[in-house]
């Protein structure tokens, strides 16, 4: 059973926190929890590329023959292929080494670098997966509180992205970033 969506109001956006399958999320664009190659992975990265098809590896190669590798903390935006979302925005999220290697201030560039792209393109939908949680190992607890201020941050200086949904897909990821939303933005919760 899925537990039930959780809405914040961030001055004129919504910020929204669900359970499910980010793939089939249908809204401007999508981040996805990519690595430094750009050329695919296992995980919400695996997932992506099967979803969107063939088209969208062809167009992370031509990202990468044209800037090189993605460093953690930025990102790169491309079309979405198949998928319900016009744009994929590819993110590299920190490596967890144990917290003092700067990941915190890696993890918070990728969401708020992510945003970038997508408003430069006109995207006001996104969405976004717990970056850096699965297979980047960092401890889901943390990650969400930096998640949550990092995007909740952007949109109290940007008034150019409507929504921002995180899409989790695990129940344990979902509970632990709704109670990071609860005790970073417990005031700006709707019921
Ligand atoms: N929708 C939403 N979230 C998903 C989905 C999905 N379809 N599938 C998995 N997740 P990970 P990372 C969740 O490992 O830690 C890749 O190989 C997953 O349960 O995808 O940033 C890349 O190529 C977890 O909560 O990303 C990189 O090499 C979250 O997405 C590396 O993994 C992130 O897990 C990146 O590792």
């Amino acid at each position: 059973m899925k537990g039930s969506a959780m809405k914040a109001k961030i001055r004129t956006a919504v910020l929204q926190l669900k359970q499910g399958d980010l793939t089939a999320e249908a809204v401007d664009a999508i981040v996805n929890a990519a690595n430094s190659s750009l050329l695919g992975g296992g995980g919400v990265d695996g997932a992506i590329h099967r979803a969107a098809g063939p088209t969208l590896l062809e167009e992370c190669k031509r990202v990468r023959a044209e800037r090189g590798t993605c460093a953690p903390g930025e990102a790169v935006i491309t079309g979405g292929g198949n998928l319900k979302a016009r744009f994929v925005i590819h993110t590299v999220g920190p490596i967890w080494q144990g917290g003092g290697r700067g990941e915190p201030d890696v993890l918070a560039s990728a969401y708020r670098r992510s945003l970038e792209r997508a408003a430069a393109a006109g995207a006001r939908r996104v969405a976004f997966p717990s970056i850096s949680t699965g297979a980047f190992g960092y401890p889901v607890a943390d990650a969400a509180r930096v998640a949550l201020d990092a995007v909740a941050g952007w949109l109290n200086e940007h008034a150019t992205v409507d929504a921002v949904t995180f899409v989790l897909y695990d129940a344990r990821t979902f509970e632990a970033y709704k109670r990071a939303l609860r005790e970073t933005h417990g005031a700006a919760v709707m019921s």
